[in-house]
Formats: C-alpha cells, structure tokens, sequence
C-alpha cells in the first residue's frame, strides 16, 4: 500500500536513531516525506572522550549523512578525509591510535567541547553544529546527560568493562559481550524536546539501527520508553536482521548479550507489543510474519536493503503506510 501523499504534508515523524543504519534509513525516509516533520533522538551511548575532546558519533553521522559529508563507504566519518593531526598524536606516543579521528572531524570535536565547556548543554551545540550541516531534520541528542555504553567482556579469563567504542573498534567485537550497560543511564534526563516531539507526533518510526545499544540505550533513558508507548501513535519498527544476521555491524554480538536470538522475529518480541504496533521483516523472513502478528505486532514482509535511496525511501513508505494500517 503506497502512503497517500496527502496526509505527508504536516506529519510529524520521531526517528530513534543510532549509528550507520539510521542514518540511511533518514535519507530515504526525507525522499518518501519531503514535506514532514522529522525529529531525530540520536543515541548518544556511544560517546567517547579522546584527547580531551567529546566525540559524538551516531550524532555525527546523522548529521554529515543528511548533511552531504559523510565518508558514504564507511558510513562514519567526514568525506575527503585526511589523518595529519591523527599521526601527529600517535608521534607524540599520544594514543589511542585505534580509532580513527580525521583532521575534518576533529574540527567538530573541538566547537562541540569548547561549547560545552563554555556551558551549552549538548541538545544547543548539536543544534549549532547543524545550523552548518542543515540535515533538514531536527536531531536531538537522546539526554544532554553523560551516559557511556559499556561492555563486559572476558579476555585472557580477565573480566573487564570496556567502553563500547573500544569493543567495538579495537576489538572489533571478536570477544562475547556478556553484558552491555549504558553507564549514568539511570541518572539521567531526556535532553529538551524529547518528551514534548514524541507527545506531538503522529508516528514514531524504530529505523534498523542496533537494537541493543543504539535504540536500546535510548530506550533506557528515564521516560523515554514510557513516553513512546502511551503516546498513542502508531510506532512501526524496521527490522536489522535480515535473514537471522545483521545487515550490517555485529548487532548479533550484542543482541546475544541480552539473551535476544539473532532473527527478525526475536527482535520484533525484544521490543514487545506493549512499545511496538508494527514490524517491517525483509521478504527473505516472509515466514516470520505470522510469528510476529502472534506476539501481537502488525508484520509485513519488505526489501529491507537499503541499496540506495530510492529502495530505502521505499521501506520508509512502507513503514508509513504500515502506520496508518496500524492506525485504522
Ligand atoms: N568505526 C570504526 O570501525 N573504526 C574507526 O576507526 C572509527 C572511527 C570513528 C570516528 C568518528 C566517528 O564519529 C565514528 C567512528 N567510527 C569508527 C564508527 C563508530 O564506531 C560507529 O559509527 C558507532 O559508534 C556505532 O554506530
């Protein structure tokens, strides 16, 4: 069912958001609705101080893939990128060297922590960052708390808590997580704006970002969730695993840490029926439909690749669409 355009002239969708996959779900979704609303919570979980320096990253992706400079392979990082400041640190024996800052990207770093350090919260430096990159949404960070991703891992029969950047970087996530936990997540506050864009919208999509330490982490912010489910809206959710493995990323690595089974279905009931109305499954997962409907969820099985814009503008109408069925 294609979405009537119509009704996409004043619609206000709220995108929870983390890494890579929401960001080119968003691209997609401003082709499908050109004249909406669109509010992002970016996770924030993934934060890392380097070098004195706050670095922000599914906030920063959103904002250079909307914005026209992300590094469009990687997914991360600033286009036409070069690594002078990066090596110049790494002579000084000034690590770590794992990941990978880019002299473009340090500029974001150091207007966000000179801002913060002058006393904006992070809700006003994203949205001075954005008055550059002009995304055509407005992303807000999930709290303007310090809330910090861990992992619990096992290594050389050590067991540790490493930053998630660092188990997901240097790592490259080659070691179970046993646990995942957004440090300060329970002291903290929806940033400004959260509470009020989820009361006023009239849909709420769940883009194929990580289930557990993107959505998830926003999910775990005070209010968040409640919010969403008394809303009263219709939330539809697109799946990240297709074909019992994750599009991208290593989400399987972290849905295990929860005790979550790598498949879309498994996924659509880690939510639940009480948070969500409808579930988009890829149509390599067209048996799972009745499977999910039976937990509750409205399902429907869609290409869920998102090869380019226009196949990803595709899912976002069929999720809208999915909404109003919901609706009805
Ligand atoms: N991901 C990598 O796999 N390797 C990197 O060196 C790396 C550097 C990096 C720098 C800035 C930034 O905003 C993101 C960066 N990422 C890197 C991606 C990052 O780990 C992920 O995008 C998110 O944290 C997960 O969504």
């Amino acid at each position: 069912m294609s979405f009537p355009p119509d009704r996409l002239l004043c619609m206000r969708i709220v995108v929870l958001a983390g890494g890579i996959g929401g960001a080119r779900f968003l691209r997609g979704l401003k082709s499908a609705a050109p004249d909406a609303d669109i509010t992002v919570i970016g996770n924030t979980g993934d934060d890392i101080h380097l070098f004195g320096l706050k670095v922000c990253p599914d906030l920063d992706t959103v904002m250079y893939t909307l914005g026209g400079g992300i590094n469009e392979e990687q997914g991360w990082g600033r286009a036409d990128e070069t690594f002078q400041v990066k090596g110049e640190l790494a002579a000084y024996g000034v690590g770590p060297e794992w990941f990978g800052l880019g002299d473009r990207d340090f500029a974001t770093h150091i207007v966000r922590t000179q801002m913060l350090g002058a006393g904006y919260p992070l809700s006003a430096v994203t949205e001075a960052l954005c008055e550059r990159w002009q995304p055509g949404v407005r992303l807000l960070p999930m709290s303007d708390d310090r809330i910090e991703t861990h992992v619990a891992v096992e290594v050389d029969g050590e067991r540790k808590a490493v930053h998630f950047q660092e188990y997901w970087v240097k790592l490259r996530a080659s070691v179970d997580a046993q646990a995942v936990v957004p440090v300060g997540a329970e002291q903290a506050k929806p940033a400004p704006g959260v509470l009020e864009a989820i009361g006023e919208a009239d849909v709420i999509l769940f883009p194929p970002s990580n289930p557990v330490v993107s959505i998830g982490t926003i999910l775990a912010v005070p209010g968040v969730r409640e919010a969403i489910a008394d809303a009263g809206v219709p939330v539809v959710g697109l799946s990240p695993i297709v074909g019992d493995a994750p599009v991208r990323g290593m989400a399987d690595k972290m849905l295990a840490a929860v005790g979550v089974e790598s498949t879309a279905a498994a996924v659509a009931r880690h939510y639940g029926s009480g948070l969500l109305d409808g579930w988009l499954v890829d149509t390599v997962d067209a048996g799972t439909v009745e499977d999910v409907e039976s937990a509750g969820i409205r399902c429907r099985a869609v290409p869920l690749m998102m090869t380019g814009v226009e196949a990803t503008a595709a899912m976002a109408r069929e999720a809208l669409g999915l909404a109003e069925e919901v609706r009805a």
